[in-house]
């Protein structure tokens, strides 16, 4: 068996939707293994473009299975109206996508709730996706929630989901406006629409090793939301680097032979949070808007800023990345010069690493290296000596400094529009 892991290497929506797509084409089987529908990818192909957010990308290549693996969280009647957008647009899903067992679910009690939590952080708040992320993997952890394999035992189901219910209310009283009766009935409706899909992930996983099975991991959000990793609290409630990759699947770490990470040749971010080379001016604009930088999920406008390389070797030393997809060059192609972030500075002093503190990091100054920009249009480059001279320049500069090839390079967001090395 061979695994190739597809890792968000800055704040999320750099483009692991649309590399995941063209490697699904030499892959059985494409998992994710951590998140639930607050991600967002968009992959455009032959002027078709589709947003996956709960299902892996490989849906669009029909030859791969999908597995949507433990460490997800499942709002299952957004997975069934995702499946059903899918299937206007003419892609055919039958028999290609499975969830695992142990998946835990979110309810729309998780999502209500995920609101309340953020008006309870008044300023402080996260910007979560509202999708229920954070209060699904906070009742996974505390024992609480309810995986898949409870679905179908419809008292057992029905006495956990009261419980969750209760304990919420407890805690919001009429603040929460859920009615858990509403919810159970739901699922007497969605229940034996699930049983298809439903499976035990790790036989599943298991006989694809067996079977030298080539499987691609796509990685939702990215290190920089890892719970661990990232810029915690402004973070997701997943691990969302290569641990995540092997908690989330029962994959073994011996088949796993790339880990990609994917670098979005500028920095973008959604929701609140440190951003340290954010630009809150024209340049930060001109991004935005060049770059088309809008949530998949929310609909809002992603913040924008310079390349931090800061950020991408403290998300090499955490994932260890064998190649890298540097991913939107075309953005760039209008800008006299560029800046990239080298290093960060505190009190006087060079800082080693990434920050974990966000005092700290709310107070760094950022040290910039100016590259010059190539004024042409990058879009149409067919191989990597089309490229003009000082973009490839920039593409080198990142490698030399980072120390990881970069394989892939995204000039536009169409499946052709990538050039391999
Ligand atoms: P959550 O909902 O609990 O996971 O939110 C916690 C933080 O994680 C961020 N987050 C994301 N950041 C970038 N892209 C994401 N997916 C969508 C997209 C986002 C959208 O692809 O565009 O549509 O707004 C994503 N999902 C979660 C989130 O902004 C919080 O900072
Ligand atoms: P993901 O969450 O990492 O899969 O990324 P998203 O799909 O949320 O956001 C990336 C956006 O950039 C999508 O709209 C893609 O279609 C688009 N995209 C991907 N690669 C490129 C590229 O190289 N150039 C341009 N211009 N757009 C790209
Ligand atoms: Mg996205």
């Amino acid at each position: 068996m061979s695994v190739t892991v597809v890792l968000g290497a800055q704040w999320g929506d750099e483009g692991k939707g649309k590399l995941a797509d063209i490697l699904a084409h030499e892959s059985q089987l494409c998992c994710r293994a951590q998140g639930g529908n607050n991600a967002g990818h968009t992959i455009v192909v032959d002027g078709v473009t589709y947003d996956f957010h709960i299902l892996p990308s490989g849906l669009v290549n029909p030859g791969c299975i999908n597995v949507i693996g433990s460490g997800c969280v499942v709002h299952v009647p957004s997975f069934f109206k995702e499946l059903e957008e899918l299937d206007k647009k003419g892609l055919n899903t039958e028999g290609r996508i499975y969830i695992s067992d142990r998946a835990h679910v979110v309810f729309d009690v998780h999502q209500l709730v995920d609101g309340l939590e953020e008006v309870e952080l008044g300023g402080g708040f996260i910007g979560t996706t509202k999708k229920g992320i954070g209060p699904t993997y906070s009742t996974k952890m505390t024992r609480s929630g309810l995986r898949m394999c409870d679905l179908f035992d419809e008292e057992i189901f029905e006495q956990k989901l009261r419980r969750v219910a209760q304990g919420y209310q407890k805690r919001f009283g009429d603040l929460l406006k859920y009615n858990v009766e509403e919810e159970i009935a739901k699922y007497k409706e969605l229940r034996p629409k699930l049983r298809d899909y439903v499976v035990d992930q790790v036989p599943l996983l298991a006989s694809a090793k067996e079977k030298n099975a080539k499987i691609l991991v796509e990685g939702a959000n990215a290190i920089m939301l890892d719970i661990d990793y990232g810029t915690y609290p402004f973070v997701t409630s997943s691990n969302t680097g290569l641990g995540g990759v092997l908690t989330g699947l029962s994959l073994g770490w011996r088949s796993i032979k790339e880990v990609i990470g994917v670098v979005k040749a500028y920095t973008t971010r959604v929701g609140s949070g440190p951003f340290p080379t954010e630009q809150l001016d024209e340049i930060g604009e001109k991004l935005q808007s060049v770059g088309h930088e809008v949530g998949v999920t929310t609909g809002r406008k992603r913040r924008c800023g310079w390349l931090d390389l800061v950020v991408i070797k403290h998300s090499h030393a955490c994932n260890d990345y064998t190649a890298i997809n540097l991913t939107k060059l075309d953005v760039l192609d209008d800008f006299d010069e560029l800046k990239v972030a080298t290093s960060y500075s505190y009190q006087g002093q060079q800082l080693e690493g990434f920050p974990a503190s966000p005092e700290v990091l709310a107070k760094v100054e950022v040290n910039y290296e100016t590259l010059p920009g190539w004024k042409k249009p990058t879009t149409g480059a067919k191989s990597y000596y089309d490229l003009p001279n000082q973009a490839r320049k920039y593409i080198e500069f990142i490698e030399q400094f980072v120390g990881v090839k970069v394989k892939w390079v995204g000039v536009g967001p169409a499946r052709d529009h990538m050039i391999s090395r």
